[in-house]
C-alpha cells in the first residue's frame, strides 16, 4: 500500500512539474526576457530518487536520500525536444548528471527516471560537475565535465585537482568515456568546452588554465587549444581568448559557458567572469565574440556584465552567483540561455542570435578607467540629447 504522503507529494510533484512559466515583466533591458520560475529546482528530483516507498521498510516515509540542488545544466536541442544535463547535488554534496527534457525550452521540464551512469574509469575521482554539451560536426554529443580528485601531494585535506573529464554519447542514454583532457603546460583545467567544428582539421576546445583548485593563478583567462586525437585528447599549448583583466568583472577569473553560437559576424559566447569582494567571490555572466574562421581570436567584447543576480537569485548555497554551461538556439533562432543562481537552482533568459549579436557587437568594450567611462557615457547622453532636440 502506498503511504498516503507519498500520493500528497506526489500532487505536489505533477503541479510543480506542470506549472507554466511567464516572462518577468518586472525586467527590460531589450537584450534578454527573464522567466519568473527557475525551470529546474531541488524539487524536480523525481520522489523515486529520494525516498523508499516501500512501508515496510520506511514505515515513517523519511526522504532516505536527499537533494540539495539542480544548478549548472549543459543543454541541448534534438529533434525538436529541448534536453538539459543539470548537475544534481545530494544532500552529501556528490554530484551527478541527469536528463531532465522537455517540448518547451522554458518549463515542463521532467527528469528521466534514472541518472546518467558515466563510466567510472577514474578510480581517485570524487566529484563530477558542470557538463557542457557539444553536437559536433562528427555526429557525435560530446560532454565535457569537471572530474574533481583529491589532492594528494599537500597536507592541506580539502585540496583538490580539477580536470576535464569527456565523454560522448548518440542518444543522451549511453555514454562512452573517453580520456581526461591533457594540457601540458596547466596543472588543472575546469570550464572546458568542446568547439561544434573541426578547426584546421583538429578538435578544438576552450579551456581555462589554472594553477590552484580554486584560484587560477598564473592562468590569464579563458584559453584555446586543438588536438588531434578526441579518444586522448592532448593540448601541448593554450592561446588565451578572452582575458581576465584588473578592475573588471572578471578581475578575480573568468570561464566559458555556453558552447559558442555561430552568429553572421562571429562565434557569440556567454561566459562567466568572477570578482572578489568583502561579501566573497560574485560571479557574473558577460559575453564577447570570436572569429568565425580562427575561433580564438576574440573580434568583439562588450563591457560589463551580460546579467547578473538578481532578487532570489543572489541567494544559496554559494550566493552572489549566476553561471551558465548551456544555452539552445532552436530554428527560429531564439536563444535560451540556461543559468544557475547561487549555486542552487537553474533558470532560463531568452533572446534570439540576432540580439545577442547586436548586443555583442554594439555595446561599447570596457574603457578600464573612470574617467574613460564618463566619457563614454557622455557620448551616449549627448547624441540622445540631439535626437530629442531633433523629434
Ligand atoms: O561556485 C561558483 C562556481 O564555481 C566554479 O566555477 P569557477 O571554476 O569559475 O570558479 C564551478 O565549480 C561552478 O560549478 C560553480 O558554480
Amino acid at each position: 500500500m502506498l503511504h498516503p504522503r507519498y500520493t500528497e507529494l506526489n500532487k505536489s510533484y505533477e503541479k510543480l512539474i506542470k506549472r507554466k512559466n511567464k516572462i518577468d515583466s518586472r525586467f527590460y533591458n531589450g537584450i534578454y526576457e527573464r522567466y519568473i520560475y527557475p525551470v529546474l529546482t531541488a524539487k524536480h528530483a523525481p520522489l523515486i530518487w529520494r525516498y523508499d516507498l516501500n512501508p515496510e521498510t520506511n514505515p515513517h516515509f523519511m526522504e532516505r536520500l536527499g537533494i540539495n540542488s539542480t544548478f549548472n545544466s549543459g543543454a541541448i536541442y534534438l529533434n525538436g525536444k529541448y534536453y538539459l544535463v543539470a548537475r544534481v547535488e545530494g544532500a552529501d554534496r556528490k554530484s551527478f548528471f541527469a536528463v531532465a527534457e522537455s517540448d518547451s525550452p522554458v518549463d515542463g521540464f521532467r527528469f528521466r527516471d534514472e541518472p546518467v551512469v558515466i563510466p567510472d574509469t577514474c578510480p581517485e575521482e570524487t566529484n563530477v560537475y558542470d557538463m557542457r554539451l557539444t553536437l559536433h560536426e562528427d555526429g557525435w554529443i560530446y560532454g565535457v565535465f569537471c572530474s574533481e580528485s583529491k589532492d594528494r601531494g599537500v597536507k592541506d585535506l580539502s585540496a583538490a585537482v580539477a580536470a576535464a573529464g569527456i565523454v560522448r554519447t548518440r542518444d543522451l542514454e549511453k555514454w562512452e568515456r573517453l580520456d581526461n583532457l591533457k594540457t601540458l603546460k596547466s596543472p588543472q583545467q575546469r570550464n572546458v568546452m568542446l568547439h561544434p567544428e573541426f578547426v584546421d582539421g583538429k578538435y578544438a576546445f576552450y579551456t581555462r588554465p589554472m594553477d590552484d583548485f580554486i584560484n587560477t593563478g598564473s592562468g590569464g583567462g579563458i584559453g584555446f587549444g586543438t588536438c588531434d586525437d578526441i579518444k586522448h585528447a592532448v593540448i601541448n599549448e593554450e592561446k588565451m581568448t578572452s582575458e581576465r583583466r584588473y578592475h573588471t568583472i572578471t578581475e578575480s577569473k573568468n570561464g566559458a559557458g555556453a558552447i559558442p553560437i555561430k552568429g553572421r559576424k562571429g562565434w557569440l559566447h556567454v561566459a562567466h567572469g568572477v570578482r572578489n569582494t568583502a561579501a566573497g567571490l560574485r560571479y557574473v555572466l558577460y559575453c564577447f565574440a570570436t572569429d568565425l574562421k580562427d575561433p580564438s581570436r576574440v573580434i568583439a567584447q562588450p563591457g560589463g556584465m551580460f546579467m547578473g543576480p538578481l532578487g532570489g537569485e543572489r541567494v544559496g548555497d554559494v550566493s552572489n552567483v549566476l553561471f551558465t554551461n548551456g544555452a539552445i538556439v532552436n530554428e527560429a533562432n531564439e536563444v535560451y540561455i540556461y543559468y544557475a543562481s547561487s549555486d542552487t537552482r537553474l533558470h532560463v533568459a531568452k533572446t534570439t542570435v540576432e540580439k545577442l549579436e547586436d548586443y555583442i557587437f554594439n555595446t561599447p568594450e570596457d574603457p578600464l578607467r573612470s574617467a574613460d567611462c564618463v566619457q563614454q557615457r557622455l557620448d551616449l547622453i549627448r547624441k540622445n540629447k540631439e535626437f530629442l532636440s531633433a523629434q
